[in-house]
Formats: C-alpha cells, structure tokens, sequence
C-alpha cells in the first residue's frame, strides 16, 4: 500500500514529505483523496513538486470553499429569453395516480388494461377486426386471427418455436415453423408479457401461425414544424464522485449563452425547454457499497447541490422526470420527486417536477420521457443485445408500443389499476436515459433520443464493460439533431 500511495504521487512527478504521506495512508479512502489532490495541485499550486500536510489543508480548504461560480445568463441570451413564450403542457403525469395497494386483483386489473389498450391499438389493423377469443380456439379453424399477452417462449426440440399467449378467455399454443424464416427471425424478438396478434391456423391444439403483428406505429410523413431548440440531459448523478462537475458546469454556462464558439452561442440562445430524464443525483443505498463512491452521502445534499448547480438556470422551463437512483418510489410508473427531498428544486419556479414516465408538450412538440430502467431487461433477454444498443431497443418499445413489457424482472412495476407504461399516443420526441450511453436515431419520424450520462465509469459499469459517454448534450433544434461536446 505505502508504494502504491507513493507511486502515485510520482506518476504525477509529486514528492511526499513524511507527515503527508502517514496523513493520507491513515485515510480510509485515500485513492480518491490521492486523484483529488493531484488533480488540485495542477490546478492550484503547479509549482510544487512536494505534497506536505499544508497542501492537503489548501486542498480542503478549497474544497469547503468552492464557492460555486455563479454562472449568470448571457446579457444578450437574457433579453431573449425575457421576451420570449414559453408555453408548455403536462399531457400525461402519474405523479397523483397511485392507488394500488399491491394486492393480486390489483394485478389482474392491470394486466386487462395493459390487454385491451393494446389490442385497441392492434385492431386499428382492419385484419385484426373481428378476432377469436383464445377459448374458441381449441378446434380445427382455417383462418383465424387471436390477441393474447405473452405468457412464455419455448424452442421444441425441432427448433420450432412455442409461444403460449393468453386473454381474458383463456390461453392459446402458438407454433412458428422455423421453415418460416422471416416469421421466425421476427419472433426472436417477442419478450414476455407484451400483447401480439396471431394470424394462421388452428388444428385444435396448435395455431399455426402465417404473421405476429405488434401494436407499432404509422410512419409520420410530415414533420412538424418547430422554430426553437430543447435539450436533453439525464443520469447526472450528483453526489456521486464521478459525476464531472466540470462538464456539468462547461453545459452551464453554454445554456445561459457563455460558452463556445459563435454558432453554440446561437444554438444556445435558440434553446427554449431543458428535459432532465432521470437520476440526477446518485442517491444512497441504490447498490452494493455505493456508499463507496458517494462524494455526498446524504440524500438531501444532493438535492441541494443539484439546486445549487441547476440554480443558475432561471428563464427557461426545465422538466425534470426522475429515475432509479432518484428518491421517489423505485416501482415503475415513478411518482415525480417531492419537497420532501428536494425542497429547493421543488421551490424553483421554473423547474417542473413530473413523473417517470410521463409525457410533456413542449410548444406543440410532444416529448415521451422514460428513464429506460426496463432497457436491462430487455438486454437481458434478447440474445446478442448489449446496453450500447438503445436505438434498437427503443425501436422495440415503440413496436411493442409499451416502454416496460416484461414484467417481475429487474424493472419493478407498480400493479396500478391502469398500465401507465403503455405508450397511447406517439410522441415526437421519445427521450430516455438510464444506459448512459447516447444515441439518437429517428424511426418512423419519431426521434428516439438516449441522453448519455455526466457520470464517468462505476465499478459497477466497469464489472458490465459500460463504458460511459459523459457529457454530450442532445439538443433538438428546428427539427433535427445536435450532439453538443462538454468534453474539454
Ligand atoms: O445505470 C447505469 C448503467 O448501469 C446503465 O448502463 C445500466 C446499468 N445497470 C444498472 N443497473 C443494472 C443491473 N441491475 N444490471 C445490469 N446493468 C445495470 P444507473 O441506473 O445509473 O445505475
Ligand atoms: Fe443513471
Ligand atoms: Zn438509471
């Protein structure tokens, strides 16, 4: 340990005098205070070349009294702001919604929801009119069309496929010749719990299937028209020792019309909505030895320095949806964050709090904020998919038309009365986090957006081979995409 700790400092061609060194042995998190005070030294007092006990109380110093530069607007990004609307409308919020209380008809209630608002959508498709309940399936029928959740996916010893789907009336076998290739190829993607339709045949015990439709969407011929930017942020996670305080603070000061080149100003000055979509703050006790890499540790300075940090951003409305490492309720649909936690954010006039998910107008754009907790499952179960594959699993999403099908895994789901997590209406914008890893690609005009992260690499993500993008700002401007670079 003493040679490491020395190595260390040398590495950054620092000498140790004694009283340092024995100081910080005797610091029970010494690596981060190492990496801290050679990152302080460079900063601060890069003419030294000894480390003794006075640069560590400089250092502390410092740190007590890193007065939060404030990061004012921009004179020029204030008048603009001042003089323009910003008109915004809550279209779907659970936050008051909840009235489960966890018990097994509340399950039932919920699944026959989730059923009949997705089979609505199937049978927006004409041949999907006039369906089979699965009771009446147990016979030989020539042509048949059936809507069922999905209850399980086998392989039979052949490689045929065996999906078992049920309804309100009973279930059904459903077989996919593996001789079927696109049919097939297309099942790979089926996961439990998510609402399909079946064509094909039945000889009494199997439907045969010929096609599996999915709810899906309309392709979106004609984009809306949008003269202004909104951008898009998540997994901040503050409090946590790697969120990037400097990135964070650099993304600051551009959105109020002080950083980067003339054209980012521009963009900057033409920003109207910032959309936060969950895990602002690294919370507490959210895994194994997270207490580790907390910088704080308590629940409510966190808040409180996110208050701090997001303070400085007063003239435009900011949506704040929160995720799983937020304090509200873990079960999904998450109410939005309250006063008990975070009174500052809750008092800052222009931060709304919403749920997770939830869907917002943003002068006549529809955005559909997730944080994209459900994407682990989905990983989980489609073979050759990694966390880095957002833009197909959002794809998914939006074809299964829910934005967490499969149920009792990783993602808790509150068994409300009503399934929340069925996507209704098709946003413009499908906005979610979680992964911490951006994408962006549009399908069927919609934008599908995953917002990255301001946290570098965990333990945690390193055991997963996450690797992090930190600090690349998505911003939707005039109807198409931006990745802004927070990097120095
Ligand atoms: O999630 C940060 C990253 O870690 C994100 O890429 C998902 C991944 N993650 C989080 N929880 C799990 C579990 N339980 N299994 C696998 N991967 C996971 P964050 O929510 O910020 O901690
Ligand atoms: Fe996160
Ligand atoms: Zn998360």
């Amino acid at each position: 340990m003493s040679n490491e700790i020395i190595e260390k400092f040398q590495k950054a061609e620092l000498l140790l005098n004694n009283n340092a060194f024995s100081e910080i042995k005797g610091n029970n998190d010494y690596d981060y205070l190492i990496n801290e005070l050679i990152e302080y030294i460079e900063e601060n007092e890069n003419d030294q070349y000894i480390v003794t006990t006075q640069t560590i109380r400089n250092y502390q110093d410092n740190e007590r009294q890193r007065i939060h530069e404030e990061i004012k607007e921009n004179p020029k990004t204030r008048e603009i702001r001042a003089n323009q609307e910003t008109p915004y409308e809550i279209v779907m919020d659970i936050s008051n919604k909840s009235y489960t209380d966890g018990d097994i008809n509340d399950l039932n209630k919920y699944f026959n929801d989730r059923y009949t608002k997705l089979k609505k959508i199937i049978q927006e498709n004409p041949e999907f009119k006039k369906i089979t309940d699965l009771k009446n399936t147990k016979a030989n029928i020539e042509n048949l069309t059936s809507i069922g959740i999905v209850n399980s996916i086998n392989n039979t010893k052949n490689g045929h496929r065996i999906i078992e789907i049920e309804d309100p009336t009973g279930t059904g076998t459903v077989l996919v010749l593996k001789d079927l290739e696109d049919l097939y190829e297309s099942s790979m993607t089926l996961v439990k719990d998510e609402v399909i339709g079946v064509s094909g045949s039945s000889n009494g015990t199997l439907i045969r299937a010929d096609d599996i439709v999915h709810p899906g969407i309309q392709r979106r011929i004609v984009d809306k028209k949008m003269d202004f930017s909104i951008v898009f942020i998540s997994d901040v996670h503050i409090g946590s020792k790697m969120f990037d305080e400097k990135a964070f603070n650099r993304f600051i000061k551009w959105i109020n019309g002080n950083y980067g080149d003339e054209k980012q100003q521009d963009l900057a000055n033409d920003v109207k909505y910032l959309v936060i979509g969950g895990d602002l703050v690294d919370g507490i006790g959210v895994y194994p030895n997270q207490e580790k890499e907390l910088k704080i540790k308590d629940i409510y300075e966190q808040y409180e320095e996110a208050a701090r940090l997001l303070g400085d951003v007063t003239d435009i409305p900011i949506i704040l949806s929160p995720g799983n490492h937020d304090a509200t309720r873990l079960a999904e649909p998450q109410p939005a964050i309250t006063e008990k936690y975070a009174k500052d954010l809750c008092n800052q006039k222009n931060i709304e709090m919403v749920s997770n998910p939830s869907i917002v107008n943003l002068d006549n754009i529809k955005v559909q904020v997730y944080h994209g907790r459900s994407f682990d499952d989905i990983v989980m179960a489609m073979n050759g998919y990694t966390h880095a594959d957002t833009d197909k699993i959002m794809k998914l999403l939006l074809e299964k038309r829910h934005l967490a099908p499969i149920y009792g895994e990783r993602t808790p789901l509150a068994s409300e009365f009503e399934d929340y997590m069925v996507i209704e209406d098709i946003p413009d914008i499908l906005h979610t986090g979680h992964v911490h890893i951006n994408s962006h690609t549009k399908y069927k005009g919609v934008h599908m957006i995953n917002s990255g992260t301001f946290q570098k690499q965990t333990e945690f993500q390193k055991i997963y081979n996450i690797v992090p993008t930190c600090g690349q700002i998505p911003v939707i401007t005039h109807g198409a995409l931006q990745i802004l670079d927070f990097n120095e």
